[in-house]
């Protein structure tokens, strides 16, 4: 009794310091346009000069911690060290210059553009420079589609903002201090690994930092769109439901949408918060099916302000262990990866980088990604749209962030926030995943209940997931997933690497699993590293002999689940990471790709493809409408 009033006030305690963060704005940014993938915009992509600043010289005073814009000092003083100029004069005077400075490529990560910044954890200071004329009474937009970890915004030497998240995208309203010549656009970036940070310290993928997603500048007019959701009503498929959100000038004002392929159009009034809400019923509609991905052209407008999208309409849920797409039961047969192009060592960023890694998906016969660990770049959910591929989306809880620190929690609250309001309009992304591989802790377990409301308030059409572990110590030949967490998510999920991190792949005859029978339950991670043309017998690790057994084994012991509804074994293609660091089998990659460092298939490419050709049989589903 005792132990559960305690652990009730601890929880109170932890609730209450959490709603008090939430107030506390830590990322100074606007809120983010929605659909800035459609509207016009003048890239800032290109060569930008950096300097490396691993002492903070730019930032803190060298007698003073905190940096220069958060001391009292500087901000009743008549001469103040943070004036508007400070960060030029500061890097333009004696001892930097960004002038005569290198260039990286924005967007980019900067670990793979100097072989001195390989490891390289700390500050990092980017300047461009560029002219811009604003029309009349339009509203001027910087829009980040990522950038890692902290990125502090100067334009003219004013402080435009700050953004803490390595993978999501932040925009801030520059109207007021653009100039239409000659502005100089300073981006400190410092991708240190910190206790309070979301990940924290540990990873096992490589802390790339830097601009690593595109820059842009998006013009509005005065009056705008700022955000919708345009999608199938969850509780009465014939209808299609959702709102728009107007910002600037006149917030009360007509909008209108159009869907002309499918003869919808709406008129409507928005409030004076700027906002309406709509049901709009529908005739007739083409459903988005994986294999046939059908995208309606839809325009929204808002006095002079029109925004196009390609939207896909479908309906997702469960019943009992199935999970049901436009009503049929169908099978995930998906596919981790990172956003990494192996061959290219660095970030994915492009569209062809996504195109690379979608050909292999398909090559593979999947019709389902984990997007893992992370929130990946806007091109992955755009393809996966025209592709027919569904989605798990993920932000970085990840092993042992701080579950007690209010700071991570306000962080992993924005990432997510963030990442459900890009993509809420996405017919591929069914999951939002708010935790991988967490310790089973009442914080913890507190945390990710609250991330679990702040995604479905947002949006409560998809699945809440995460990838859970199983039992590691206690009666190994009883899988069973403890975590208490499994009774809050809609589809159960768990990474588990028996015949790899447990035993040799034969272990995987000698379990059985334990699993609720209410639930779809879904392997998020299995898998075992092989060094790519390293070939033994099946009982050598690392070699590719080793690695086709190990799916075999596990493909055998997984069909025996009667819940099972999918997986998205570990992983497409090697990745980078400091923790392998095994001389000649990893030098610093994860080997559990499918497909090398180089791009070759290795052998248990083609048992997972075979396995998912005959899922795709006895899943087949027919396309109704
Ligand atoms: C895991 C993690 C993943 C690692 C993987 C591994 O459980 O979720 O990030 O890369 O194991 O290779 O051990």
């Amino acid at each position: 009794m005792k132990n559960s009033i305690l652990s009730f006030v601890v929880l109170a305690v932890f609730v209450n310091i959490h709603l008090l963060i939430g107030q506390t704005n830590q990322t100074l940014s606007e809120p983010l346009l929605q659909n800035v993938y459609n509207r016009e915009a003048t890239s800032l992509n290109g060569n930008w000069k950096y300097v490396i600043d691993p002492y903070e010289t730019g930032y803190r005073n060298h007698r003073n911690w905190i940096p220069f814009d958060q001391m009292e000092s500087t901000k009743n003083s008549a001469k103040p060290y943070y004036t508007d100029k400070v960060i030029e004069e500061r890097w333009d005077r004696v001892e930097y210059n960004f002038n005569t400075s290198a260039e990286a490529k924005v967007p980019g990560d900067w670990n793979s553009q100097d072989p001195m910044l390989l490891y390289y954890e700390g500050s990092l200071w980017y300047r461009t420079t560029f002219d811009y004329d604003i029309e009349n009474d339009n509203r001027l937009f910087l829009y980040f589609e990522g950038a890692n970890y902290q990125a502090d915004v100067y334009l003219n030497g004013k402080r435009v903002g700050l953004h803490l998240g390595g993978f999501d995208p932040f925009n801030f309203d520059i109207t007021n201090a653009v100039k239409s010549k000659g502005n100089s656009l300073v981006v400190r970036i410092d991708n240190r690994r910190e206790k309070d940070r979301v990940p924290n310290y540990t990873t096992d993928w490589w802390n790339y930092g830097g601009i690593t997603r595109d820059v842009k500048l998006i013009e509005v007019p005065a009056t705008y769109v700022e955000d919708y959701v345009i999608q199938l009503d969850k509780d009465n498929p014939k209808n299609i439901k959702g709102y728009v959100q107007v910002a600037g000038k006149v917030l009360k004002n007509k909008v209108t949408i159009a869907i002309p392929e499918a003869k919808i159009s709406f008129t409507g009034a928005t409030d004076t918060n700027g906002r309406v809400e709509f049901t709009i019923p529908f005739k007739k509609i083409k459903k988005w099916y994986p294999k046939r991905p059908k995208l309606y052209g839809v325009q929204i407008k808002v006095d002079k302000d029109v925004l196009n999208d390609q939207i896909g309409f479908r309906t997702i849920e469960t019943n009992g262990a199935d999970i049901l797409l436009n009503g049929q039961s169908i099978f995930l047969r998906g596919i981790s990866l990172h956003e990494e192009i192996p061959m290219r060592i660095g970030r994915a960023k492009s569209i062809e980088d996504a195109q690379t890694q979608m050909r292999w998906v398909k090559e593979l016969n999947c019709n389902f990604i984990r997007l893992a660990h992370y929130p990946h770049n806007e091109n992955m959910p755009r393809l996966a749209d025209k592709l027919g591929i569904l989605l798990w989306e993920e932000i970085p809880v990840y092993w042992g962030i701080d579950y007690e620190d209010p700071k991570a929690f306000s962080q992993a609250k924005s990432q997510l926030e963030t990442l459900v309001h890009r993509d809420k309009n996405r017919a591929s992304v069914i999951v939002w995943s708010v935790a991988n591989e967490t310790p089973d802790t009442e914080s913890r377990l507190e945390f990710l209940r609250q991330l679990k409301k702040i995604a479905t308030d947002i949006d409560n059409t998809r699945f809440i997931s995460a990838a859970l572990e199983r039992n590691e110590k206690d009666e190994q030949d009883v899988v069973k997933i403890p975590d208490p967490f499994a009774a809050d998510v809609d589809m159960l999920a768990c990474n588990e690497y028996i015949g790899w991190y447990s035993g040799l792949p034969e272990k995987c005859d000698q379990v059985t699993w334990k699993l609720p029978d209410n639930k779809p339950f879904f392997v998020s991670e299995f898998g075992g590293g092989a060094l790519y043309n390293h070939h033994g017998d099946k009982l050598t690790r690392w070699t590719e002999e080793y690695q086709e057994y190990l799916y075999q084994e596990q493909i055998k012991m997984l069909k025996k689940i009667p819940t099972l509804r999918g997986m998205t074994p570990w992983i497409l293609a090697d990745f980078r990471s400091p923790r392998r660091n095994l001389p000649i089998i990893q030098d610093g990659w994860n080997r559990k790709g499918l497909i090398s460092d180089g791009g070759f298939k290795k052998k248990a490419f083609y048992v997972l493809k075979a396995y998912y050709d005959e899922m795709e049989k006895i899943y087949e589903y027919v396309i109704k409408d």
